[in-house]
């Protein structure tokens, strides 16, 4: 007969839920954006509800794929449904600051070798819409970039657009080929907007 394992401590999220509240909000958002930025660290069994899209990592990707999911997007991945799990090693250990030490030594062993780049057209920029990114590592893509992916649009009717780039990429420029922004640099996962500000007739950015 089968000898389950006597002590199995099974711990039952729901995913995306990573306050751990039982419902799926913006607060869960929140929680995690406050993970990333070291506020309030998640317990194992947050992370494990915060890693939305598995990877093993919290991440903005994570609160990226959460917020749309709460923007009605389909997303892959079975957020709001129950997973139970038993505490075995094999879960993943998602990075997690420490809650004493600064963000400054949350340097993975393996560096990512991409990054995702979202952008919310808030400008309203007609027509394709592309990302054009470099970096000292990395030689520039052929201009006008690489054409990004349409997401959907946020809850004001913006476009979201996003892309994922090698990792030695550290900017990014976004243009539709007549209208552009300016330089950017990006360190990691990144979600921008246009802004209605310029500098020598290029668009600045803001993120989020
Ligand atoms: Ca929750
Ligand atoms: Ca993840």
């Amino acid at each position: 007969m089968d000898e389950q394992p006597t002590v199995a401590p099974v711990t039952t999220y729901l995913l995306g839920d990573s306050n751990l509240d039982g419902t799926v909000n913006i607060n869960d958002v929140t929680a995690i954006q406050r993970h990333i930025a070291a506020i309030e660290a998640l317990s194992q069994t947050q992370l494990l509800a915060a890693d939305v899209n598995s990877d093993g990592h919290v991440n903005i990707s994570d609160a990226t794929e959460l917020q749309m999911f709460l923007a009605n997007y389909n997303i892959p991945y079975p957020i709001c449904e129950q997973v139970s799990t038993n505490s075995t090693p094999t879960q993943p250990t998602a990075t997690e600051p420490a809650a004493t030490t600064a963000p400054t030594t949350v340097a993975p062993t393996t560096a990512p070798s991409t990054y995702t780049v979202v952008l919310t057209n808030a400008l309203n920029w007609s027509g394709t819409i592309y990302c054009y990114y470099w970096g000292s590592n990395y030689n520039p893509v052929q201009w006008c970039g690489t054409p990004m992916n349409y997401i959907g649009t946020n809850d004001y009717g913006q476009s979201q657009y996003s892309l994922t780039i090698p990792s030695r990429a550290t900017n990014v420029i976004f243009t539709n080929g007549s209208v552009q922004t300016v330089d950017l640099l990006i360190s990691g996962n990144t979600n921008f907007y246009t802004k209605n500000e310029t500098e020598n007739g290029k668009y600045k950015c803001g993120t989020w």
